[in-house]
């Protein structure tokens, strides 16, 4: 006879569930990856450099070797990976690097997009791979960018050496849609 008492209960559980489940979902569609660059498919340039492992994605990632001066913190021109990206629409953008660092030696890139202001994007030494999102250390971390239909270019500029990247997502902020890839 009290099979029934619980029932309120757990309706109002279920609903809450539907309700978390709703938001939940919207905002998960708030975001989402619309291309994923591999690094080694970048224009490389001086020190840059495609080096082989079989952990990472088309085993393979990009990074300059290690030099008696780690230290090369004036962004220098002649040593780049460049990207030539193309959007399908306008909108609002952030780029999710993949990326490795060993020390606080090896751990950051300078950044231009387009005709923009150099930046140092500057990752975790965590030893470990894992995603960072590309970001001013002197500002905004993580940033992202209103970016029009069409091509941008993204370079990656020597900063520390040795420091790594096997590739980066195009991330779209204000992606309403889940099948742009
Ligand atoms: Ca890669």
């Amino acid at each position: 006879m009290n099979a029934n008492t619980n029932s309120t209960p757990n309706l109002l559980q279920l609903f809450s569930f539907l309700l978390f489940s709703v938001i939940s979902s919207n905002s998960l569609a708030d975001e989402c990856n619309i291309q994923k660059i591999e690094a080694e498919s970048a224009v490389l340039g001086g020190k840059f450099t495609i080096f082989k492992d079989e952990q990472t994605s088309g085993k393979s990632f990009v990074s300059t070797p290690k030099e008696s001066s780690w230290s090369l913190f004036d962004s220098n021109d002649n040593h780049f990976a460049k990207f030539t990206i193309e959007l399908k629409e306008d909108g609002e953008y952030a780029f999710d690097g993949m990326v490795f660092s060993e020390d606080n030696h090896s751990d950051s890139f300078t950044v231009q997009l387009n005709d923009g202001d150099k930046f140092t994007w500057d990752i975790d030494s965590n030893k470990a791979w894992y995603i960072d999102r590309i970001g001013d250390k002197g500002s905004v971390d993580p940033m992202s960018f209103i970016l029009s239909k069409g091509k941008h270019t993204l370079i990656l500029y020597r900063r520390e050496v040795q420091t790594k990247i096997d590739y980066f997502n195009i991330v779209k902020l204000d992606c309403q849609t889940k099948n742009m890839l």
